[in-house]
């Protein structure tokens, strides 16, 4: 079937963090080269994408740099945004989940399904922390995989094995709140019956074959092991609120909002936000049976793209289904999982200020070595080598030799093709076979493929002047030398027009070498006519660039010292996750000081005591004058804690004091003691207090 027009999506990415080159080769690079392709078609397609900022994995990041939630999506939206079009990731809109238009959006269609009946209204238990006084869904709670026996599984998904869970799935759970062992508490949530659901969805598939094999291999997986209702309402706060009554205190579960925010990003481009106005063209890249519908995601978004997005899709029932949706796998940095949280990533805003201009150079590798079949490795090495033996001294060089000698023999203007070979012919043959063979290649997401022959077209140019060797004809026979040099700026030509899905800035930049009329597009390229004898070429320069040692050595020197720091910070936050304090010394700790003996210790008299009062010293930054309780007596004692808390929050504080501390003047005041602090690596203070309530003020710490 062919279709009239094209929706073409790239999976929302969280907000909760930048983004870096896992993205770019999952989902976000193929998705460009594949919409550029159709935009030079002439095809009429929508590239729609926008940020995912609902979640907990937002909700986590905000409680970890201590800021509100709407904070992180505002400067995640603006990193991701902008380090995207920098790439050239062509967007036609890159919306957010947090606008207007989404809210309403999703709100509608949740509705919509409710009065429709859709929903199963279920009263569940729920884990529930009750230390942080919330229900735990999602990321909000860990255990181990039943699947895989993996320690570390989200309440919501295996990252190990890939399961799709549900947190009641978790054997033992614990809160990434507060590490405690969560209690089970009943609450109502809305299930999408997928159960019931089955054999439509499966009809669905089943009318899929042409899928990417490990997308179909998923999909088969989890329709024969049943498909379970899922909950499609959350007990948080964060997210789109549930439109209906007896729902407050709840939002739509991330994964109901997230796919719907496509459409709703599709609405604001066709509407004009600043006049107001509400365009409905919009439906038609929805709901017109003759759009294709495709998805590109990475494999960990599979279930949500091919099952439950189709079935809530169905289930409205007045939207087309995903015509495809064409997952990659995961792309590994030097040998190991890329990870947002270990910093473990080459993050695409730093490459782009680190190799300015080389866009090309990173999109060529990504794509050469894109994740399309399994899981690849990325290696500073490998960057190198490809954009030094491939796009230098293939592609780069092939360009370079056409246009010197252009410059050279011509001054620049294009000779005429005055007799053509046997050889000639073929080779014009085999020319106009490129951009089909690449076509058919893209259309089947095969990028790698047909960025490979992309390549072949450039290696086809270099024999051929390998082979006809003009600089040495032209001291003998300059007519045939006007043929080899025309021939191999049509190669140039064809090359510029094919190669801008993949390399849109060198494309750019080599057809303003060449003078080339812009509007040449994919169906013109095969034809060696398209620059025509006696047309003036510009000045020309080096397309790319070599890549020193040093550069790649120093990248991966970065990668070094962040798995080093990484390291230390997993040591600590492991410890806080597991509620286990053993251990935390690891992290480079200060040698130990000389030895005591038993007596010098017992010389010390520290007792548990209560902070009673507590102001700042004025005129210090640092200092605090505290009224302490040491079941002896109450004391003042002036204390460096001003940096790590405030008086008011204080009051109460159990502490641990040196009693027996000889009186001292700081700031004129007299301190009586001196409260034993605990010091972390970044200076940062922390009381020493006992841990069970009956500790009584005056009690012996020893
Ligand atoms: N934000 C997951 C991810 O970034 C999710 C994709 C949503 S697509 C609708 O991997
Ligand atoms: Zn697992």
């Amino acid at each position: 079937m062919t279709f009239k027009r094209h929706t073409v999506t790239a999976a929302l990415p969280y907000a909760n963090g930048p983004v870096h080159i896992g993205h770019l080769a999952g989902c976000y690079l193929p998705a460009d080269i594949y919409v550029r392709y159709l935009r030079s078609k002439g095809e009429d397609v929508k590239f729609i994408c926008g940020s995912d900022e609902h979640g907990v994995p937002i909700t986590i990041k905000a409680k970890k740099e201590g800021i509100t939630p709407q904070q992180v999506v505002d400067k995640y939206h603006k990193i991701m945004g902008d380090s995207f079009k920098e790439f050239g990731i062509s967007f036609d809109i890159f919306s957010r989940t947090s606008s207007k238009t989404h809210h309403e959006t999703a709100s509608e269609f949740f509705k919509t399904l409710y009065d429709k009946g859709v929903f199963k209204e279920e009263i569940t238990e729920q884990y529930f922390d009750e230390k942080a006084n919330q229900f735990l869904a999602d990321r909000y709670i860990v255990g181990t995989c039943p699947k895989c026996g993996n320690d570390n599984a989200y309440g919501d998904q295996c990252e190990n094995c890939g399961s799709t869970l549900n947190a009641t799935d978790l054997i033992n759970p614990r809160s990434t709140l507060s590490g405690e062992k969560p209690v089970r508490k009943k609450t109502k949530n809305w299930f999408l019956p997928l159960d019931t659901m089955q054999p439509e969805i499966e009809a669905y598939i089943d009318s899929h074959k042409d899928w990417k094999v490990n997308v179909l291999g998923q999909c088969k997986s989890w329709l024969n092991a049943g498909l379970q209702p899922r909950a499609m309402t959350r007990d948080l706060d964060w997210g789109v609120k549930v439109p209906i009554e007896g729902a407050e205190g709840k939002v739509l579960y991330v994964w109901f909002d997230a796919p719907i925010g496509y459409i709703s990003a599709t609405k604001e481009l066709f509407a004009n936000q600043e006049l107001g106005i509400k365009n409905q063209d919009w439906e038609l890249y929805w709901k017109d049976k003759e759009t294709k519908l495709v998805h590109f995601i990475g494999k960990d978004n599979i279930v949500f793209h091919c099952i439950i997005f189709p079935a809530m899709l169905m289930a409205e029932g007045s939207y087309i289904l995903p015509e495809n949706v064409p997952a990659n796998e995961f792309l590994n940095l030097e040998g190991n999982k890329i990870s947002t949280s270990r910093n473990w990533a080459v993050w695409l805003h730093e490459y782009l200020l680190e190799f300015k201009d080389k866009q090309d150079s990173l999109r060529y590798t990504l794509c050469a070595n894109a994740p399309e079949t399994k899981d690849n490795d990325f290696t500073w090495k490998d960057f190198q080598a490809k954009n030094n033996n491939e796009l230098v001294a293939v592609l780069g060089n092939f360009i370079n030799r056409t246009l010197v000698l252009t410059h050279k023999y011509y001054n620049g203007k294009v000779p005429a093709a005055l007799e053509y070979t046997k050889g000639d012919i073929l080779l014009m043959e085999e020319i106009s076979k490129f951009p089909a063979k690449i076509a058919s290649s893209i259309e089947q997401y095969r990028f790698r493929e047909a960025l490979g022959e992309l390549m072949n077209l450039a290696r086809l140019g270099n024999k051929y002047l390998a082979d006809s060797e003009p600089w040495i004809l032209i001291k003998t026979d300059e007519k045939r030398v006007q043929t080899i040099m025309n021939l191999s700026l049509q190669i140039t030509a064809n090359l510029a027009v094919l190669m801008e899905p993949f390399l849109p800035f060198t494309s750019k930049k080599l057809g303003a070498m060449i003078n080339l009329n812009n509007d040449l597009k994919w169906n013109d390229a095969s034809r060696i006519d398209l620059l025509l004898a006696g047309h003036q070429i510009n000045p020309s320069g080096l397309l790319f660039e070599k890549i020193e040692d040093e550069t790649v050595d120093e990248q991966v020197l970065k990668l070094k010292n962040s798995k080093m720091l990484n390291e230390a910070e997993t040591n600590k936050s492991e410890v806080l996750l597991n509620g286990d304090n053993a251990g935390a010394s690891s992290a480079s700790a200060a040698a130990a000081k000389a030895d005591i003996t038993f007596d010098d210790f017992s010389k010390m008299d520290i007792r548990v005591g209560t902070i009673l009062e507590a102001e700042r010293v004025p005129k210090t930054d640092k200092l605090m004058k505290l009224l302490i309780d040491t079941g002896i007596d109450k004391r003042i004692i002036v204390s460096g804690i001003a940096g790590y808390y405030i008086p008011e929050d204080i009051i109460g504080q159990r502490v641990s004091v040196l009693v027996n501390l000889a009186p001292r003047k700081i700031k004129n005041i007299e301190s009586q003691g001196m409260i034993l602090m605990a010091e972390n690596n970044n200076g940062e203070l922390s009381f020493v207090s006992p841990t069970k309530d009956n500790m009584n003020n005056g009690g012996a710490v020893k």
